[in-house]
């Protein structure tokens, strides 16, 4: 009886004080975002994210009446359930998204600021939010989801030289690297301690130029590049172009950085890149060309995957079915006007490996 009644007081007493959560994607977007929120309105929160694909984050939230959830970067559609719990409980949430959202839902309690067009990001989104008060936070965002046009034209705007934007585009490239990986040991560092280092700082340069735990993720990040380009092995198709990279957690970082810089490099051409994973079968990232940022969702859909029309991705493709993806990615993204159809017999067993040097250069 006697403990019963101290259980229920601290409970009570712990819930007297409204409490907050901030749920992000732990890519450089979703850390960015917050911390553009952060640096505006800073607050004690409980931090709760995880890996870019580690999406289901809200049902990890125990709140409570009167309690607040801010929500950044991750779809509303793959939350719902948790979401709705949250509404009904009186939880108040404010939900910043540009994936896939679905229906919204219609609560007092919900405050969405949702735009799935192709061109805007969560960062930007935020940046609307906050007037463009964080901007230079707003542009490392944009460049991490490989918004480059949009990140370089708010830089100008903004006045941020040439020599400052480049920094800002390889501190955004970076941060977004940092989320890739198949589990928490491919990691570099959690995103939730990046983001506790990133909160230090209010000056991304200084960010970018001081801080250690930077610097030791930059430099895994060039060496896992540099190491995916000299091991892979790719399918050449009108479409664009599908490559393998060999079975290790260098391969499973890079795995999304690649794909993202095979886009920016080749923007008439879709890419695929695809790594081993543990159940005899494939992790794929699939971006489309940036000329037509449109069918990277509806292909990996087809597969069980997910994502939004200018890149998605596929958690586990099975070995046997990489020659129905081939056709399918073949067939998403051939050329309207060309009207070539490719039809992919088998893939070979033993793929050609790309005898090149100089990674980028066009063929
Ligand atoms: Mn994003």
């Amino acid at each position: 009886m006697g403990s019963a009644f101290f259980v229920s007081s601290a409970i009570a007493a712990m819930r007297s004080a409204i409490r907050q959560f901030d749920v992000f994607n732990g890519d450089a977007d979703g850390i960015c975002a917050l911390h553009q929120l952060r640096l505006e309105h800073p607050v004690q929160a409980t931090l709760i994210t995880g890996r870019k694909r580690e999406i289901a984050l809200l049902e990890r939230v125990q709140a409570y009446a009167g309690d607040r959830v801010t929500v950044l970067d991750i779809s509303l559609d793959r939350n719902r359930v948790a979401l709705d719990d949250l509404l009904r409980k009186g939880v108040i949430v404010d939900y910043f998204d540009h994936h896939q959202a679905g229906r919204l839902p219609v609560h007092p309690g919900l405050h969405a600021l949702i735009d799935t067009t192709p061109d805007v990001c969560t960062g930007l989104l935020v940046d609307r939010f906050l007037c463009g008060r964080q901007r230079p936070w707003a542009v490392v965002a944009a460049f991490g989801d490989n918004l480059g046009d949009q990140a370089r034209a708010l830089g100008d705007a903004a006045g941020i030289d040439t020599a400052r934007l480049a920094v800002l585009q390889e501190l955004g490239e970076c941060l977004n690297y940092n989320a890739y990986g198949d589990s928490d040991e491919d990691l570099i560092i959690h995103p939730r301690l990046l983001y506790e280092y990133v909160s230090r700082y209010r000056d991304p340069w200084k960010f970018f130029s001081c801080e250690p735990v930077f610097a030791r993720l930059r430099a895994a990040r060039r060496h896992d590049l540099a190491s995916a380009h000299q091991n892979q092995e790719c399918i050449e198709l009108p479409a664009g172009e599908i490559v393998l990279l060999p079975d290790s957690a260098a391969s499973r970082r890079a795995r999304g950085a690649l794909a993202n810089q095979l886009a920016t490099t080749f923007p008439d051409k879709a890419h695929a890149v695809l790594t081993p994973d543990r159940q005899d079968g494939y992790t794929v990232s699939v971006r489309a060309p940036k000329n037509r940022l449109h069918g990277a969702d509806t292909l990996c859909a087809l597969f069980g995957g997910s994502g939004r029309p200018a890149a998605a991705g596929i958690d586990h493709l099975p070995r046997i079915r990489v020659t129905a993806f081939t056709e399918a990615f073949a067939a998403a993204f051939q050329n309207r006007q060309g009207g070539i159809s490719v039809a992919v017999k088998a893939v070979p067993r033993s793929l050609p490996a790309r005898n090149t040097v100089q990674p980028f250069k066009p063929s």
